[in-house]
């Protein structure tokens, strides 16, 4: 890592160097200088992200967008470019990197701990959607093809759980028999894509609450974070998201799955926001957003359990069946809103 510090133009010496964060797929590092200057390292996973100068290239594009359109710059991330001037380092193991300058006075919460906070989120998402809006697509590469994409997640499973690597598929039949008793309608987001009712835009894909900074003074959200999956999608891909991390009662890796529900007041919060700083949200892609809730919801749930029979390959793992956890409180917020769906629907 450090040959990787050294190959940015940062202000001063490094001076500490410690690993923060905690996503699924990068590792992030913090590094702080001698002069007091602020930097996110992150070594980002080439497993998961097969062609990393695409996804550069995307995340440059992005942040350089952003950078023009904020009303202050600390309101967008920036990237740090390497001694050659690029956007990302590539090390002699093969490793690649790239780093960010911090954002000032920044947080990052792992959950909301109001409705205040959950509808914070939302703008930011709102925003940056809105602001994406103008972007020219066709520039963005599909970093993860068919990435929220429910009967591909579907066909995933099934020849995860036909290969049943590690003989896991038959202490699981409750789980895999809930995911194969909802596939019919797994596949109404893009169904009502491909019939051109619901517009193709430029969404951020992995809209949690735990991607998004706050200030850590005002408790407003700044900006969000995590370029990596932005590609052309659709608003239920990023409404169901948030709600699926943020309006959960329990954890995403809660043990104790009864624990697993909607609150509906934070979805309800978190529905304001988004409305609020997306105008141009077309009237169907407003009815089906409990839809996306739901889909989103189902799709995550089945790419932990897919993971877990696959032996965990894809998301960070700290316990032997943290996947199986997360996938758990998945199911509940599912059966949860299957229960809520009335009042889910009439909130919009
Ligand atoms: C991953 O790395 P992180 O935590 O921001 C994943 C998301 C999942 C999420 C589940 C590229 O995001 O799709 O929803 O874990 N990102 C990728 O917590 O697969
Ligand atoms: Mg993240």
């Amino acid at each position: 890592m450090e040959q990787a510090v050294f190959a940015f133009r940062i202000s001063g010496k490094p001076v500490t160097c410690e690993r923060y964060g905690f996503g699924h797929i990068n590792k992030t590092y913090r590094i702080v200088t001698n002069w007091g200057y602020m930097y996110e390292l992150q070594k980002i996973n080439r497993h998961v992200f097969p062609d990393i100068p695409a996804l550069m290239e995307n995340v440059g594009a992005v942040t350089r967008y952003a950078a023009q359109r904020v009303r202050h710059p600390m309101e967008a991330l920036r990237l740090v470019p390497t001694l050659e001037g690029k956007d990302w380092y590539q090390d002699e193991n093969g490793e690649c990197w790239r780093m960010y300058h911090h954002v000032e006075n920044s947080i990052c919460f792992q959950r909301p701990s109001s409705l205040t906070d959950f509808y914070e989120s939302a703008k930011a998402f709102g925003s940056f959607q809105e602001m994406m809006a103008g972007f020219p697509a066709e520039q963005l590469h599909e970093t993860i093809p068919n990435f929220h994409n429910t009967p591909v997640r579907y066909q995933q499973f099934h020849a995860a759980l036909q290969a049943d690597k590690l003989n896991r598929a038959q202490g699981v039949k409750k789980e895999i028999d809930f995911f194969l008793s909802r596939e019919a309608g797994a596949s109404l987001l893009v169904d009502l894509q491909a019939a051109g009712k619901l517009p193709l835009l430029v969404t951020h894909n992995d809209a949690m609450l735990n991607n998004v900074l706050f200030d850590r003074t005002s408790r407003k959200a700044v900006c969000v974070v995590d370029l990596d999956t932005v590609m052309p999608g659709l608003s239920l891909y990023d409404f169901g998201d948030s709600i699926r991390f943020g309006a959960n009662k329990a954890a995403e890796d809660e043990q104790d799955a009864a624990k697993a529900g909607l609150d509906l007041d934070m979805y309800r919060a978190y529905l304001r926001g988004y409305l609020e700083t997306c105008p141009s949200l077309t009237q169907e892609e407003v009815k089906h957003l409990p839809d996306g809730a739901r889909i989103i919801t189902l799709e995550c749930g089945l790419r932990f359990l897919t993971d877990y029979l696959q032996g965990d390959v894809y998301f960070a793992t700290a316990r032997p069946e943290h996947n199986l956890d997360r996938c758990r409180t998945q199911i509940g917020l599912v059966q949860d809103m299957e229960n809520q769906w009335d009042a889910m629907a009439a909130s919009v």
